[in-house]
């Protein structure tokens, strides 16, 4: 027998991705899940609770962990966000650490670096340089070499989660730095999310998507009603709290077009996600200062322990 004959051992592991918000952490994972399992969106701090996407191989289980960017805290959900990221990091197998080649390190960055460096001993890490596409061939060698610094020691790959590049080598390196085990999950979950909590993050994409700076983070979403109406699909209601009436009327907008918006984005990500028909009504509420409201929070569920 050759050593190619040789059956692979099972592999398996918890995956913690780290990184500042916006580098691309959410898309990654839906990429390799060939699915969108966490909201994605252009603004910062989009992720905001830890979200399990599993991927299965025939000989290895990849359980990855999305987690809120970590970023300087301004308000308790900041605090909370990155509490919750810390402490996945350190139950994990193996860390990701995720950094974006748009632009050259930032604070968030080295505090990203400052956290993985914190980890115990031969806690294993690897790092991913996302939006390689964006990034001019000129540039590459002096932009990658800035972000090595931030973690010597640590091999960081090249990649772009949106367009493919080295996607397949930086999975390959995740499956040879995970140990040997078993296969936890059922082939057919790929994620420990119910349906209704996807839901609520693509609600609140959506309006990240659609709405300007101030407003969009101070946006939560409850979902109300999740009713399955079998052959004529699904009906949702959702409730979109903001922390002021001045953002109300913002999200509503003149004649009610914003949110009609909202609503029609919001139900084709959710029509692809659990590919069925959706029925979708959302109201908007005000919940003063929620952001800094510990009760609130915990009622929304934002709470380390309750991860
Ligand atoms: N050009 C390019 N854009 C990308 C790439 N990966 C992600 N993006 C875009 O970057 C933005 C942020 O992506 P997310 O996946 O939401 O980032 P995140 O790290 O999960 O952000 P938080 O949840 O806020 O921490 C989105 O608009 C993505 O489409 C990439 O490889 N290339
Ligand atoms: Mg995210």
């Amino acid at each position: 027998m050759t050593l190619a004959d040789t059956p692979q051992e099972h592999r398996s592991g918890f995956v913690a991705i780290s990184g500042r918000p916006n580098v691309g952490k959410s898309t990654l994972i839906n990429a390799y899940l060939g699915q969108q399992i966490a909201a994605v969106s252009p603004k910062p701090q989009t992720t905001r609770r830890r979200q399990l996407g599993i991927l299965t191989l025939p000989t290895a289980q990849v359980i990855f962990i999305d987690t809120p960017g970590i970023h300087k805290p301004l308000h308790k959900l900041g605090e909370k966000m990155n509490a919750a990221a810390q402490s996945v990091l350190e139950d994990a197998d193996l860390v990701l650490v995720v950094f974006s080649m748009r632009i050259p390190p930032t604070d968030d960055d080295r505090r990203v670096a400052e956290r993985i460096k914190a980890l115990e001993d031969g806690k294993p890490v690897l790092g991913a340089l996302n939006k390689v596409d964006l990034v001019s061939p000129a540039n590459l060698v002096q932009r990658s070499a800035a972000f090595e610094d931030l973690l010597p020691g640590v091999e960081i790959i090249p990649v772009s989660a949106t367009h493919g590049d080295n996607r397949d080598l930086l999975l390959e390196r995740i499956l040879e730095m995970l140990p040997s085990g078993p296969q936890y999950y059922p082939e057919e979950d790929i994620t420990d999310l119910f349906e209704r909590d996807i839901a609520a993050d693509l609600i609140r994409a959506a309006a990240l998507h659609l709405l300007r700076d101030e407003v969009p983070h101070a946006i939560s979403v409850r979902i109300d009603e999740y009713k399955d109406r079998n052959e004529h699909g699904a009906y949702i209601e959702a409730t979109l709290f903001v922390e002021r009436d001045s953002q109300k009327g913002i999200v509503i907008g003149k004649g009610g077009t914003m949110l009609r918006e909202i609503g029609t984005r919001a139900r084709e990500e959710i029509e692809v996600m659990s590919g069925r028909k959706v029925y979708l009504k959302i109201r908007v509420k005000v919940m003063k200062g929620w952001r800094n409201d510990e009760r609130a929070l915990k009622r929304m569920g934002f709470d380390p322990e309750n991860k």
